[in-house]
């Protein structure tokens, strides 16, 4: 009785997480502070605030400097995606999708991102979603639940009927917070929590998801 399905974006459907990774690492270098891509792991699927604090660290800067450092790094992020195009969708999410469709399943993507439309715009895919939730739709980040509660609510599903894809430790705990289905992408270490773990989506199908599912309920 699946009848929803929400997608995280960066890192699920393409992989942005390279390229907020590559604008934090500009910005830190510009600053002088310590950073680096296994820092960076902490800061996947966080808020950029979040990840900004968690990168100064203990260093005192004034909120209007914070600021700024989130508009700088925002720049950075915004150079690298207006090269996007669909060919930046990863493996087997277009198939996915369509799949999806075709079978009657809603989509949204629920992404902390206040760049996601224009990300999703980049990749094309805006006529396969139902719904988006994106960095302006709800207050609390995730790990709050808030945000794929937005989005089952927007494609009017109750969460039990949702199945939420996620990269990141606490994409999962929010997925389970909002009493959702979960399916982690990448590696155990990081989405272990969730209900079925998947390297990617390369020739992943919907009928293959369902029975990874249905395994872990018997
Ligand atoms: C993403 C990324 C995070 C990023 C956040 C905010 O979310 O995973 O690394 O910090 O969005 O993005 P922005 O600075 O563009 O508003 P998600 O939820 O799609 O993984
Ligand atoms: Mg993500």
């Amino acid at each position: 009785n699946l009848r929803g399905a929400i997608f995280d974006l960066d890192g699920v459907l393409t992989d942005t997480a390279e390229y907020h990774y590559r604008a934090w690492q500009r910005l830190a270098d510009e600053e002088e502070l310590p950073f680096d891509r296994q820092a960076n792991e902490a800061l996947r699927g966080i808020s950029r605030r979040e990840s900004l604090l968690k990168i100064v660290g203990d260093r005192t800067y004034s909120a209007a400097q914070l600021e700024e450092m989130m508009e700088r790094k925002n720049r950075y992020y915004q150079e690298f995606i207006e090269s996007m195009s669909p060919s930046d969708l990863l493996p087997g999410v277009r198939s996915l999708l369509t799949e999806l469709r075709q079978q009657q399943i809603k989509i949204a993507i629920a992404s902390a991102s206040k760049n996601a439309r224009t990300v999703i715009e980049k990749l094309n895919i805006t006529e396969l979603v139902d719904a988006i939730a994106d960095g302006y739709s709800v207050e609390r980040p995730k790990p709050a639940p808030d945000l794929f509660l937005y989005a089952a609510n927007q494609l009017k599903l109750p969460p039990a009927a949702c199945v939420v894809f996620e990269d990141a430790t606490a994409g999962i705990e929010a997925a389970l917070a909002a009493g959702m289905w979960s399916v982690g992408l990448g590696p155990v270490e990081r989405v272990g929590n969730a209900h079925v773990v998947l390297p990617n989506f390369a020739d992943i199908t919907w009928a293959g998801i369902l029975s990874k599912l249905n395994q872990h309920l018997s």
